[in-house]
């Protein structure tokens, strides 16, 4: 038996690290000098996160930083998990409760080509309410910009510049933008999402070897991705910071958000909803509507205006990329 002073949390024994696997209630956890110690958060420990008590092994996920010790047998224990201050959670079927798939991320990346196959901007704008919705800054990446004339992919994309997210044109094959999209995922834990063919895997080989076939990642492809049992995993950067596996969130969806929620994730319109004549107005057919409005008057792009309009409509359960 272990005395109760060996998991003390505030012991000079404890030490840190990210999880980067969770697996069967046993943790992966990666230290700060690059070693993976397996840990439990078993037995009757005083889990502690940010200052309060939790009980629940489940309430240990991908991505938290933790606080360890290692008992007398070797095994380690998870003592005390830090305050998250970012999560990518999804509700749980027919529960009021929210399953956290990745915690502290710090953003996420989705990939588009310029060409080969068409940016299909109505998956983008789901996975930006995705973002929005988790509170998760979000990055696009526009790859194979090798393809078209220079100027030709910022016709499409300065739109979301202007709305305010940042948009970095890459190509493998030409090396242009690698460095810069290298640089924004330095040092942070990066989840990648986008349709197949566009470049994912190619632009992690790209940024340090075997990175993309390492891994999976939300290309949502009919067939193609995994469960969404399978658990998230991160993968290090050798620069620093971690690229999420997020093959077992791919059916992360709108269906969990009301028409209030997804109008949120364009963030362009709420300068303008607190002026809709109807507080639960759903901007479609609402008279005295400001978001209607501002489209109308071209303060909002109509291309996204009916993006909203789809995706309150949609099939949540289909591949995004296909709808
Ligand atoms: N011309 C051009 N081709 C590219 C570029 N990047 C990737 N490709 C090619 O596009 C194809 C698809 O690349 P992948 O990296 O497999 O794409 P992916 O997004 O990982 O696709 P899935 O794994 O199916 O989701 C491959 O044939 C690549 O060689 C680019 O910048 N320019
Ligand atoms: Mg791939
Ligand atoms: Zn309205």
């Amino acid at each position: 038996m272990r005395s109760p002073a060996v998991l003390d949390p505030t012991s000079p024994t404890a030490h840190t690290g990210t999880v980067v696997r969770a697996q069967g209630g046993f943790y992966f956890i990666r230290t700060p000098d690059d070693q993976v110690v397996e840990a439990s958060a078993r037995g009757k420990l005083k889990l502690m996160r940010g200052g309060q008590r939790i009980t629940s092994k489940t309430l240990v996920v991908v991505g938290d930083a933790v606080t360890y010790i290692i008992g007398a047998d070797g095994r380690g224990f998870i003592t005390a998990v830090a305050e998250r201050h970012s999560k990518l959670a999804r509700k749980a079927a027919f529960e009021d409760k929210e399953h956290v798939i990745i915690a502290n991320l710090d953003q996420l990346a989705i990939v588009l080509a310029a060409a080969q196959p068409p940016p299909r901007l109505r998956g983008l704008d789901r996975f930006l309410v995705i973002a929005e919705h988790n509170q998760l800054p979000a990055l696009i990446v526009v790859n194979k910009i090798d393809l078209l004339e220079p100027g030709v992919p910022e016709e499409v994309f300065d739109l979301y510049r202007q709305i305010g997210y940042p948009v970095i044109y890459t190509s493998v094959k030409t090396g242009q933008g690698l460095e810069e999209l290298s640089d924004a995922l330095v040092g942070k834990i990066s989840a990648f999402a986008g349709p197949s063919g566009v470049g994912k895997s190619s632009l992690l080989n790209r940024i340090q070897p075997g990175l993309g076939q390492a891994v999976s990642d939300i290309s949502e492809a009919t067939g193609k991705g995994r469960h969404t049992t399978s658990a998230a995993e991160l993968f290090p950067m050798a620069g620093g910071g971690y690229i999420a596996d997020t093959a077992g969130i791919r059916e992360i969806g709108l269906w969990e958000m009301d028409e209030g929620e997804i109008a949120v994730g364009f963030r362009e319109f709420r300068p303008f909803t607190p002026d809709c004549k109807f507080s639960g107005c759903t901007h479609r057919h609402e008279p005295g509507c400001a978001v209607r409005a501002a489209v109308e008057r071209g303060d909002i792009a109509p291309q996204r205006y009916d993006s909203y309009l789809r995706l309150l409509e949609e099939d949540t359960y289909k591949d995004p990329w296909e709808r």
